[in-house]
């Protein structure tokens, strides 16, 4: 019957629904998110950092991957190379070989996990 025949049919899309759904979560969470930081996000440090950290949720491709520091007025600051630390490709050092002067700095992060999806983000912290 044709009744019948259409609830199946939607059973099945449901089915599928929560299938992908599924699926797109597991994804997701594969993904290199940002979980720490060194200096933390809007925190306020009374001396210059000699190098950022950031920490994140699955290993990255460091060729594939990049941070950006902008100061204030927005000026590129010279960062180091992008190092992973050793026997641990989830946690990123950004050495800072000239000293920060007091005011605002924003951290862009682009990084490639080793799964290959791309993710970014970014914080600020203060120099005092
Ligand atoms: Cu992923």
């Amino acid at each position: 019957m044709m009744s019948h025949k259409s609830t199946s049919t939607l059973r099945i899309l449901a089915t599928a629904g929560v299938v992908l759904f599924g699926l797109a979560s597991q994804q997701a969470m594969a993904h290199a998110h940002l979980k720490t930081e060194t200096p933390a996000a809007n925190a306020v440090v009374t001396s210059s950092p000699t190098e950022l950290t950031l920490g994140f949720s699955e290993g990255v491709e460091p060729s594939f991957s990049k941070v950006e520091v902008n100061g204030p007025d927005n000026k590129p600051v010279k960062t180091g190379a992008f190092t992973l630390a050793e026997k641990d490709n989830t946690q990123v050092l950004i050495p800072l070989p000239t000293p920060l002067t007091s005011g605002k700095y924003q951290v862009s992060w682009h990084v490639v996990s080793v799964d290959g999806h791309k993710t970014q983000g970014q914080y600020i912290f203060t120099v005092k």
